[in-house]
């Protein structure tokens, strides 16, 4: 039933409001609508409540149009297909809009086109919207999502907005966030980051409603710190959509965090426990699509460790009166890499999707299930499968991909068989170690400790990896992703290494230890450690470094285990410590060599002399070696 009394306080707009009571909405949250349904006039408005009823509502209008399908083999799964350009995260279309360019990018040489980020000014980016938003909506319904990273009413916790015309967003961000009315009592009168979306895609009356609607050509991203504002156009992708994860959790994060002083940060947060019952939580960061999901939900592979997760792939932390630092997982599900998964490589995670999930381009099979390369084979053979893009009895060694090799899983996190029994708290979990790592075929052993926290916020800054599918990148090269945020980085990094190098002096503060872990070293027969639930080795070596046990030697890159400390009982393949360790002298020399360049050209005037000290400390040792 349509209530359009709704809409009086806004003469000249005609929508009308499907779903919800405008006039129940906290003043500014209702100026909002107001303004942005002026622009871009949708044919009705739904203000969402987060209820199930609601989720059963819309995924019902998804299905009639063809957006979802139902996996009738599990209970309320769904598989959304999109267009085959609107695939994956956009990161030459996505922008940070600040007044001054050095606020988003580092300070360097004119002819340096940056790789931290892409700046436009707030006025050009204004310009660019305005071609694009007005009457973007029309014949859509624009959904309101109010919505809490965080849980509710924790002081860590941040409250957006989400306009959108996707009902496959709502029902996502239902996944990933805490959304509805909850929200809206928690927000009150206070201000909120405002958060709009189109998938770009007017319906004209001639026009049935798209399977995908996308707008890939006039796709755009843009945040405007100064505004607390992000405006999101053409894309329906979760990286692109979801509002509320890499755009208002990691980069608008990230400038909040500096500003309060905490970290907003690509990291997942697990708990471990040992044989003896001591349990202590890591934070780490990898790139995407480097194994965040499968390390938070690991089984371990030594016997009387227990592995819990709190989240997968962001972590917001603060240092408590204590000095202690403490973590949340700012979200509320999993929006993981389905290729790759399957019971051997993650068997939570297959257990975390076997209902009210949202899959999206995987493959089907004829029997309403899922697949993609890498699950574990159908037994029966003479089961049929449909591949992302739609072709029927695909078949294996076709030369194609099952699933696009970025395709998701959208999951509630509850729903994790190793969910952390404090994954939802409010104070969050103290964190005793910061992990980074990456994709790194050569060169980087793997483990290595940090000297200190400032040799720590080096190792980040000069993490590096190989490209993955997570974003429009073609073939596989080892690029620089600092702190595994280049793609998420809301302000300039040199100042972002200033904040992170400003908590050393702080004798107050207790600065966990920082590692830096590679699983992916190959020899010549493939890769060197055999990863997944082994992974468990090397936390257990770093569970007893932070314990101050004595099982490291010097090397020239950082502490590493003693010959013999780390834990191979049990380990049922042969592994090669010494490739895993080796530091090939020329490799090294080229990494140091390298580096520098990348700093000096990249972060410019506005690197911190601590990290260029780290850096020539590095260097003395490497040419001394
Ligand atoms: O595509 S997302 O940005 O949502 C996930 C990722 O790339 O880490
Ligand atoms: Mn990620």
């Amino acid at each position: 039933k349509l209530k359009d009394n709704c809409y009086a306080c806004a003469p000249d707009y005609t929508g009308s409001v499907l779903y919800g009571n405008l006039n129940d909405l906290p003043e500014k949250v209702k100026c909002f609508i107001q303004d942005k349904a002026k622009q871009c006039q949708p044919e009705y408005i739904h203000i969402c409540d987060g209820t199930e009823k609601e989720r059963d509502l819309l995924l019902y209008l998804l299905q009639k149009d063809g957006t979802i399908k139902p996996l009738n083999k599990y209970e309320n799964c769904w598989l959304a297909r999109t267009d085959p350009d609107d695939v994956a995260r956009v990161e030459s279309k996505t922008f940070i809009c600040t007044t001054n360019k050095t606020d988003t990018i580092p300070n360097t040489k004119d002819d340096v086109v940056s790789t931290l980020g892409n700046w436009m000014s707030p006025s050009d980016m204004d310009c660019l919207l305005e071609s694009r938003f007005p009457g973007c909506m029309k014949g859509r319904t624009m959904f309101v999502i109010p919505f809490s990273m965080g849980p509710i009413g924790s002081k860590f916790s941040k409250i957006g907005i989400q306009l959108t015309d996707s009902a496959y967003v709502v029902v996502s961000m239902r996944i990933m966030s805490r959304i509805g009315t909850s929200v809206l009592e928690s927000l009150g009168n206070d201000d909120f980051i405002k958060c709009l979306h189109s998938v770009g895609k007017p319906v004209t009356s001639v026009q049935k409603a798209d399977r995908w609607p996308c707008n890939p050509k006039q796709t755009v991203i843009a945040h405007y710190p100064e505004r607390h504002e992000i405006c999101s156009f053409g894309s329906g992708y979760g990286g692109n959509s979801l509002l509320g994860k890499k755009c208002m959790a990691l980069r608008i994060g990230s400038i909040l965090a500096r500003k309060e002083r905490w970290f907003a940060e690509h990291m997942l947060i697990m708990g471990i426990e040992n044989p003896a019952g001591v349990k202590k939580y890591f934070a780490a960061a990898f790139p995407s699509a480097c194994g965040k999901t499968n390390l938070a939900m690991m089984e371990p592979s030594l016997p009387g460790y227990k592995v819990t997760c709190v989240g997968d792939d962001i972590a917001w932390m603060r240092f408590d009166e204590n000095g202690q630092l403490r973590a949340i997982n700012p979200e509320a599900g999993f929006f993981g890499v389905a290729p790759g998964t399957s019971k051997k490589t993650n068997p939570n995670a297959m257990k975390t999707i076997e209902k009210n999930t949202i899959f999206t381009n995987v493959a089907s099979t004829d029997d309403g299930g899922f697949y993609w390369q890498g699950l574990d084979k159908t037994n029966q053979d003479n089961i049929q499968i449909t591949s992302w893009m739609g072709i029927k009895n695909w078949q294996h060694g076709s030369g194609t991909d099952p699933a696009h090799p970025n395709s998701r899983f959208c999951a509630p996190a509850n729903q994790c068989p190793n969910i952390d029994e404090n994954w939802e708290s409010s104070e969050g979990v103290s964190i005793e170690a910061i992990i980074f790592g990456g994709r790194r075929p050569e060169g980087l052993p793997l483990v290595f400790e940090s000297f200190d926290w400032t040799h720590g916020v080096f190792l980040g800054a000069s993490l590096k990896s190989e490209t993955t599918a997570a974003a429009e990148y073609k073939g596989k090269l080892v690029v620089h992703d600092p702190f595994a945020m280049r793609p998420f980085f809301g302000y300039n990094f040199g100042h972002y290494l200033k904040h992170w190098l400003s908590f050393q002096a702080n004798r107050k503060l207790n600065c966990p230890k920082i590692f830096h872990v590679n699983w992916f070293r190959k020899g010549p027969e493939g890769f060197l450690w055999p990863g997944f639930g082994e992974n468990i080795r090397v936390l257990d070596w770093i569970f007893r470094r932070v314990q101050g046990e004595d099982c490291h030697v010097m090397s020239p890159v950082g502490y590493i285990p003693r010959p013999g400390s780390l834990n191979m009982a049990g380990l049922k393949q042969e592994v090669d410590m010494n490739a895993l360790f080796e530091l090939p002298v020329q490799f090294w020399r080229a990494e140091v060599d390298e580096l520098e360049h990348y700093f000096n050209s990249q972060v410019g005037s506005d690197l911190p002399d601590k990290i260029k000290q780290e850096l020539n400390q590095l260097k003395q040792r490497i040419y001394n070696m």
